[in-house]
């Protein structure tokens, strides 16, 4: 009886304290997760930090552009990394059908493109000029890509652009997509041992810039429309003649129920803000500490209280 009496009592004096809120949903809150680390273990930081809160949470694997339709649709929540570069046009697509809006932006700053880690540009000094890059193209060979170099693209949902862009450039390179990210940094491992030339998709903020210096290619620059209308961008017949954004926003997504359906929840999301270090540590702690993504999550959130706390007051 005195528990119940003093459980009540709490329950007022939180009721009273609170904004007036309704109560979320029991209904897990559903957290997409793709395929590198960084948004893994954020999407893993944000659902301890909901289920922290009282709620239920449930992870599933979700290809980063279909991910859009499935917010726009309910059947996710919310998306914690929507990089332009990789999905600006996939989200921009669902914003126009409707259902999913823009949450907030993040803090940090981003880029994603054609990459080279320092030892390249010794051996093609017109580095990072992309014209400079296409001269050197032979350095980039490969048995699979005959006399013209290889761009080793990441995996095929991320950026569906890269083959697009080599065409629209007309430069002598062909796009060898990777399975996975970790192919990714086993490919600059294995050319760092004898300084072989190689350039191939990352981004920032990522653990691989405290691992290999290095500097993306520049492109034509990135306006808004290149990857749509052949009249923006250098080249006045094509599209794609142009690079990715150098200075990208980070935005989260949410389904436009989240809100009535998990008002407390979706207060806090609003709050949800991180920075390219924090970033670049999240992924670190996975792939150069090599943890589990949820137990960096947890690692993360037990080292950054002071950061996270107040999304939830
Ligand atoms: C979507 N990504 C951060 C891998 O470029």
């Amino acid at each position: 009886m005195q528990r119940i009496t003093r459980l009540l009592l709490g329950a007022a004096a939180f009721a009273l304290a609170s904004p007036a809120l309704a109560e979320d949903s029991t209904d897990p809150i559903v957290i997409p997760i793709h395929n590198w680390s960084s948004q893994i273990v954020m999407s893993n930081a944000v659902g301890q930090i909901f289920e922290g809160m009282g709620n239920s949470v449930e992870y599933v694997s979700t290809d980063s552009q279909a991910v859009y339709e499935a917010v726009r649709l309910g059947d996710a929540s919310l998306e914690v990394e929507v990089w332009e570069g990789a999905f600006g046009a996939s989200f921009r697509a669902a914003l126009e059908k409707g259902g999913l809006h823009d949450v907030t932006t993040h803090a940090a700053i981003t880029r994603e493109d054609w990459w080279y880690p320092t030892w390249t540009k010794e051996a093609c000094p017109g580095l990072p000029d992309w014209q400079a890059l296409n001269a050197c193209a032979a350095l980039f060979a490969t048995p699979e890509t005959g006399d013209k170099g290889r761009f080793l693209g990441g995996p095929v949902d991320w950026l569906k652009h890269d083959q697009e862009k080599v065409d629209a450039l007309g430069m002598n390179f062909v796009v060898v997509n990777a399975g996975s990210a970790a192919a990714l940094w086993a490919e600059i491992k294995a050319a760092e041992a004898n300084k072989t030339p190689i350039v191939l998709f990352n981004w920032t903020p990522n653990f691989a810039e405290a691992v290999w210096p290095g500097e993306f290619v520049n492109f034509p620059e990135w306006v808004e429309g290149c990857d749509k209308d052949p009249a923006v961008g250098p080249l006045p017949d094509k599209v794609y003649d142009c690079g990715n954004p150098a200075n990208g926003y980070l935005k989260i997504a949410a389904w436009d129920g989240m809100k009535d359906k998990w008002p407390k929840a979706y207060a806090t999301l609003q709050k949800v803000n991180f920075t390219n270090a924090q970033i670049a540590e999240m992924a670190k702690l996975v792939d150069i500490d090599g943890m589990e993504p949820e137990d960096a999550a947890s690692t993360w959130l037990a080292a950054n209280e002071a950061v996270w706390k107040p999304w939830t007051e």
